[in-house]
């Protein structure tokens, strides 16, 4: 058994759990916010057979899109103005940021 951790923006959410209940794929969204961009996005808790691991995956392709973000400029507040960008950064993001582990053990009470 795998659980597959997948960071997806808010955009693309219910669609994605949407795709995976019509697939009879069990899964967890937890709200999460990104380290970089201190922006909101969603983490999906998936745990599959190991066999289904490519389908999930192909299922978070099809349902997560990658999107430019602008990042805001942040005053130093009288911290370091060396590293102070005094104009908005296009970063790209996402599709979907995806860890698979192992799973040792799998119980439901
Ligand atoms: P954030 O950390 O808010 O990052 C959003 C986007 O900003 C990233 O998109 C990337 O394009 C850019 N970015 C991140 N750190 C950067 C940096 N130090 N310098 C320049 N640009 C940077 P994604 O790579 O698609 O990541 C989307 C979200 O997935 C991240 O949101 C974070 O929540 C998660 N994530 C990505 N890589 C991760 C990792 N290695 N471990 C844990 N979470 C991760």
């Amino acid at each position: 058994m795998k659980l597959i951790m997948a960071v997806v923006q808010d955009k693309d959410s219910n669609r994605l759990s949407d795709a995976l209940v019509e697939n009879e794929f069990q899964a967890t969204k937890l709200a999460s916010t990104g380290g970089f961009l201190k922006a909101g996005n969603t983490t999906f808790m998936i745990g599959v057979k190991d066999k289904e691991v490519d389908q999930v995956l192909e299922i978070i392709k099809e349902n997560c899109q990658s999107r430019e973000q602008l990042v805001a400029p942040i005053s130093p507040m009288g911290g370091n103005a060396d590293s102070y960008v005094p104009y908005p950064v296009e970063v790209q993001v996402g599709g979907a940021t995806v860890f698979i582990l192992p799973v040792e053990q799998f119980e439901k009470f």
